[in-house]
């Protein structure tokens, strides 16, 4: 068994005018699409072979020997968990358990909002925000380069992605212009709750 690259749940320029086509021919086509071809040329002939992602994340986190398979594989699963993350006509306000969850562990969802900026803002270099559950709470956490959240054991709720390749083209050097855009015009919260 392979790993696949997975279709984006929407049209190329359903994201548009917040995410352009172009940027998601390249982030989805070039990038994702890379660390599937890296993480197969990996694993062919390995004792990884025929594992799933999760599995092999699990298997190799940690390992120094084994960090290309781990980042490729990382990347491969915080890429596809990221497109869900988003959708056409997104933002506005989560309701139910996740709402009153983000009202019982960060106070507000203004305040949720402004802590997921802040993390988005203030990791240095390439790497991803989250909101993850730990423990039965949510909380707001980043993590850098390929890392993601089921290798320390929390559960991911949501993340963005602020790798420059993630928002170059459209927004330049304004990270947190994108990240904004991204939690008042993009973020699925129904695909949010899901995970919960
Ligand atoms: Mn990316």
């Amino acid at each position: 068994m392979s790993i696949t690259l997975p279709d984006l749940p929407y049209a190329k320029d359903a994201l548009e005018p917040h995410i352009s086509s172009k940027t998601l021919d390249f982030h989805h086509g070039k990038h994702h699409n890379t660390y599937v071809t890296n993480i197969n040329k990996m694993i062919e002939g390995t004792d990884l072979a025929g594992l799933d992602l999760e599995a092999i994340i699990k298997k190799v986190a940690g390992d120094s020997s084994k960090a290309g398979i781990f980042n490729n594989a990382a990347q491969v699963w915080n890429h596809t968990f990221y497109w869900h993350c988003m959708k056409p006509n997104g933002g506005g306000q989560p309701s139910g358990a996740l709402l009153d969850k983000i009202n019982a562990d960060f106070g507000s969802l203004d305040k949720f909002k402004e802590e997921f900026k802040n993390a988005a803002a203030t990791q240095f270099g390439s790497g991803w925000a989250w909101l993850v559950e730990e423990g039965g709470k949510l909380k707001v956490t980043k993590t850098a380069n390929a890392d993601l959240p089921m290798v320390h054991g929390q559960k991911a709720l949501l993340t963005c992605d602020v790798w420059e390749h993630a928002y170059y083209l459209d927004f330049q050097n304004r990270r947190p212009d994108y990240v904004g855009v991204f939690l008042e015009n993009l973020v699925n919260w129904d695909f949010v709750a899901s995970n919960l």
